[in-house]
């Protein structure tokens, strides 16, 4: 099983769509397993969008995401990564089509809406970057297959 980190950046929050959002994860069977609301300080944004300190857009995005409360989740099951980076669609809103996250809520690539861990090595780092070990649940799915 696979874990991996989302984000819903502030614009979730102040457009009222968090709930919608959260449910297109759900609706695919993938387990939340973790959950919380935090407004990201400079430090972890910093830390969490490292890769990028030298490109034109690494200000704006620390703005953005530092800008109001955000909703981090835990998302568990099988090739969560790679299912999740497919619900929320290419980073570019250009790339995005309709049907994904970014396709149907983005018209901004700075505004992207959601962040989601690109790699096992990223979600890991991710992960443990937004949540301590006590904050996540490992709960019990019954016998049957239900996804
Ligand atoms: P992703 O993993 O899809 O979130 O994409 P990146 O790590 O490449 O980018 C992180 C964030 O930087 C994006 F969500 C939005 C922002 N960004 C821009 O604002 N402009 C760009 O050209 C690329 C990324």
């Amino acid at each position: 099983m696979e874990k991996t980190l989302v984000l819903l950046k502030p614009g979730c929050l102040q457009r009222r769509i968090a709930g919608e959002i959260i449910h297109r994860f759900e609706r695919k069977g993938l387990k939340i397993i973790a959950l919380k609301m935090i407004q990201m300080d400079r430090l972890t944004a910093e830390t969490h969008y490292a890769e990028h300190r030298e490109k034109a857009f690494y200000g704006p995005l620390v703005e953005y995401i530092t800008s109001g409360p955000i909703i981090a989740l835990l998302l568990e099951g099988e090739e969560a990564i790679s299912i999740v980076r497919r619900l929320a669609g290419p980073t570019s809103v250009d790339d995005a089509c309709p049907g994904t996250i970014r396709g149907d809520y983005a018209a901004r690539t700075r505004l992207n809406i959601v962040h989601a861990s690109d790699s096992p090595a990223s979600a890991e780092r991710e992960c443990a970057l937004f949540f301590r070990p006590g904050e996540v649940y490992v709960w019990e799915d019954g016998n049957q297959i239900w996804f």
